[in-house]
């Protein structure tokens, strides 16, 4: 059947149909217009993972797609064929095939994404930086015992209980200094406490606690992540960048951000009834305005009264939901019930 077609060779039309799928490919890796806009200085190098996804994705679900429609045209029932058609044997080249390219593209991106991570100035968190970081301690502590030549030597086991005890130099989880900053502090450090339903921001030094995250354009700025109750996750969209903020153990995040504006602040860990309502906003400024934040903050206080901006930690869940509750139509009586 169908002589006049194998005038044109399979192997052109293989190629043909592979080239048509790259092409396609490669301007939806390039086009997908899927992630938000890029604002810090991080943002390019996971979105240049993303488009490489992006890019195979589109080639295997043309590939695949295209197999099944092509399938379910030329070998659809037809007449009064009533047969079952010729049963398929193994086919090792084929098998080899279909097992060497998801494994290569697998260990790929693996490889790939842990570049990413590094470039981020991602934690170690395999293990190794356990390793890093007690070496790190080690020496801080043995030049500490070199200091005083009288005090008494102190065995590998009392090294290791120092080290316990040892104020942490840093987190375990999150993204620290990119490769290039390793060794400069950031310009500005702000501690974070996650808690049902709410981002609290307290600027050290300054004595400021808001509800929202003000930051200066160009600068390195280090977020110190904890959080009060269970664990919340600290994600800013436009900047790629997540952490996980966790109840008694801190964790980090570090980013320049390249624009002036303002953007959302999402947690993205399901922590109770009201996480849907757990966002914030980040405000970048210019870094004169942002002294100027500041400094109006900073008088509007004193010095020993922080304002709160946004606080709901003391509220009740039917105090916080009341403003919802009114646009919604939902009356007090209703909302009493609520109440644990
Ligand atoms: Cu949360």
């Amino acid at each position: 059947m169908a002589k006049e077609k194998e005038t044109v060779p399979g192997s052109l039309i293989a190629l043909t149909i592979g080239l048509v799928v790259a092409v396609i490919s490669f301007w939806y890796g390039q086009n997908n217009n899927l992630l938000p806009e890029q604002i810090s200085e991080q943002a390019p190098l996971v979105d240049d993972l993303f488009t490489v996804m992006a890019t195979i994705a589109t080639a295997l679900f043309l590939i695949v797609e295209g197999a099944i429609v092509y399938s379910l045209i030329r070998f659809r029932h037809r007449g009064e064929d009533e047969t079952d058609s010729e049963p398929v044997k193994g086919n090792f080249p084929l098998e080899i095939f279909w097992t060497a390219i998801p494994a290569f593209i697998v260990i790929g991106l693996g490889i790939y994404s842990v570049e990413v991570y590094n470039q981020m100035g991602g934690f170690d968190t395999s293990g190794g930086p356990q390793m890093a970081h007690h070496q790190h301690h080690s020496v801080e502590i043995a030049s500490l015992i070199d200091r005083d030549v009288s005090a008494p030597l102190i065995g590998q086991a009392g090294i290791e209980e120092a080290i316990e005890q040892a104020p942490k130099t840093r987190p375990d989880y999150g993204i620290g200094a990119s490769p290039q900053d390793v060794n400069n502090p950031a310009e500005v450090v702000i501690n974070v406490t996650g808690l049902q339903y709410a981002w609290l921001f307290n600027y050290p030094g300054d004595n400021i606690t808001s509800g929202e995250l003000h930051v200066p354009a160009g600068k390195d700025v280090q977020l110190n992540i904890e959080a009060k109750d269970v664990i919340h996750s600290f994600w800013l969209p436009q900047f790629r960048i997540k952490q996980d903020a966790l109840p008694g153990q801190m964790s980090q995040l570090r980013f320049t951000a390249t624009h002036t504006g303002t953007y959302p602040i999402v947690c993205a860990e399901l922590c109770g009834a009201y996480h849907g309502a757990m966002r914030s906003q980040i405000i970048i400024h210019e870094p004169n305005e942002y002294e100027a934040w500041l400094t109006e903050n900073r008088v509007a206080t004193g010095t020993d009264q922080p304002t709160v901006a946004v606080n709901p930690q003391d509220l009740s869940d039917s105090d916080y939901l009341e403003p919802y509750a009114k646009e919604m139509g939902i009356n007090a009586d209703v909302l009493a019930q609520i109440q644990p």
